[in-house]
């Protein structure tokens, strides 16, 4: 009886840990060491991505964490099959990406980008540059259109940066509370900016690493050309970077 009393004990505290996780923690990661299944996530909640676009996806040697990584030539991304998806639910969030960005298709690259159900904050993460300077800017953009009547968006250089084409650890967090996204590069903090909800839903993008993929669309947008690895999806936010890597 007693043995029996134990083994209850163990499985409510195994229950209660498993959901404690999966109500706060990480939601998805996507290491990309399986060639044969680069969207693979590895987070054990199954969020797997597809290849979207008419380009290609390739397995990398040349990885920021592990033994490979993504690379993109800016016609391919990894997206969810559907366009309603786990990112649909976010609201506070952090994540967590290496990038080595190796040339541009137009203006501005996307890494990481969802759509925004009107419930959650949307988002955007583009590693960029503008047509007037030759410097390389991390930008969030909350897709898409906000408050303020500007449809597009209001993007906001989080950071700028030379030297992108080596790999950078980026991480950013979005806390829903005070609408307040704030990034750092390579663990050091770089900035912040605060962001109203945007006023235009925009439900066709799906969750998308290495561009914007929406559902009308044949091909991708803003395709990123370069490598990507280890990128972590946490639904929660830090106001210090040590809070998310401790463990
Ligand atoms: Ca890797």
């Amino acid at each position: 009886m007693k043995k029996l009393g134990c083994l209850l004990l163990v499985l409510v505290m195994v229950f209660t840990a498993a959901a404690a996780v999966a109500e706060e923690g990480l939601i998805a990661h996507y290491d990309f060491e399986d060639p044969e299944n680069l969207g693979r996530d590895v987070s054990g909640n199954g969020h797997d991505l597809v290849l979207k676009g008419k380009g290609t996806l390739l397995s990398s040697a040349d990885a920021a964490e592990g033994t490979a990584a993504l690379e993109l030539d800016g016609e391919a991304a990894l997206a969810t099959e559907e366009a309603a998806d786990f990112s649909d639910e976010l609201e506070s969030f952090t994540i967590s990406f290496y990038a080595k960005n190796e040339g541009f298709a137009g203006e501005h690259s996307r890494v990481i980008s969802t759509g925004y159900n009107g419930i959650q904050a949307g988002l955007c993460f583009i590693v960029g540059r503008y047509f007037w300077d030759n410097v390389t800017h991390l930008i969030f953009q909350p897709i898409i259109g906000d408050a303020g009547g500007d449809f597009w968006g209001k993007m906001s250089d989080m950071c700028t940066l030379e030297g992108v084409d080596d790999y950078h650890w980026y991480v950013a967090s979005f806390d829903a509370e005070t609408k307040t996204i704030t990034a750092w590069i390579d663990g050091e903090l770089r900035g912040s900016a605060e962001f109203i909800d945007p006023s235009v839903a925009c439900e066709p993008f799906g969750f998308a690493i290495g561009a914007s993929y929406a559902s009308w669309e044949a091909n991708v947008m803003y395709g990123f050309i370069g490598k990507i690895d280890d990128v972590r999806v946490y639904n929660y936010s830090i106001a210090e970077l040590t809070e998310i890597f401790a463990e």
